[in-house]
C-alpha cells in the first residue's frame, strides 16, 4: 500500500474540474485520505518545485502555481504513485494519451491541470510539505477488498 500526493492546479480549479479529477481517481479504486482547498504561498511553491529552480520555465511555473486556489490531496492504494501518474498522463497535455486526465482535458505543457508525485520519496517529501500528520486519515471502505485482494 502506498500514499501519494496529488494536486488539482489553479487551472483545474478555475475550469471546474476538481470533481472530475477526484471522481476519476475514486473510480480507479484509490482511497482519498486527505484533502484541502488552499492558496500556495511563494515560499511553499519554491520548496515544492526546488528541483526546477534555474530552469527557463521556473519563474512562470511559480507565478502559475500561486495564481489561484489549488486542491491538495493524499491518495492511498496499491502502487498508488505509478497508478496515479498513469491516470494523469504525460506532462505535456498535448502529447498525453487519450483516456488520461491531461490527454482528455488539457492541451498545454504548463497548464496541465494536475500534479502527482513521481516517486515514493517525492510523495513522502510532498505530503509533509502540504499536510500535518493529523490531517491524514486512516480508514477502510467495505469495497476495498473488491478493488484489490489483500
Ligand atoms: P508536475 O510536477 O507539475 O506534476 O509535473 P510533472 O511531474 O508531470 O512534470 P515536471 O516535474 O517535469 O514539471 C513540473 C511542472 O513544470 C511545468 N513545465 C515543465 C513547464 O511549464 N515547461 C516545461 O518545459 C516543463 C518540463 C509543467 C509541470
Amino acid at each position: 500500500m502506498e500514499r501519494t500526493f496529488v494536486m488539482v492546479k489553479p487551472d483545474g480549479v478555475q475550469r471546474g474540474l476538481v470533481g472530475e479529477v477526484v471522481g476519476r481517481l475514486e473510480r480507479r479504486g484509490l482511497r482519498l485520505v486527505a484533502l484541502k482547498l488552499m492558496r500556495i504561498t511563494p515560499d511553499l511553491a519554491a520548496r515544492h518545485y526546488a528541483e526546477h529552480q534555474g530552469k527557463p520555465f521556473y519563474p512562470g511555473l511559480i507565478d502559475f502555481i500561486t495564481s489561484g486556489p489549488v486542491v491538495a490531496m493524499v491518495w492511498e492504494g496499491p502502487r498508488a504513485v505509478s497508478v496515479i501518474r498513469s491516470s494523469m498522463g504525460s506532462t505535456d497535455s498535448a502529447a498525453a494519451n487519450p483516456g488520461t486526465i491531461r490527454g482528455d482535458l488539457g492541451v498545454d505543457k504548463g497548464y496541465n491541470l494536475v500534479h502527482g508525485s513521481d516517486s515514493l520519496e517525492s510523495s513522502q517529501r510532498e505530503i509533509a510539505l502540504f499536510f500535518k500528520p493529523d490531517e491524514i486519515l486512516s480508514y477502510e471502505r467495505a469495497v476495498d477488498r473488491w478493488v484489490a485482494p489483500s
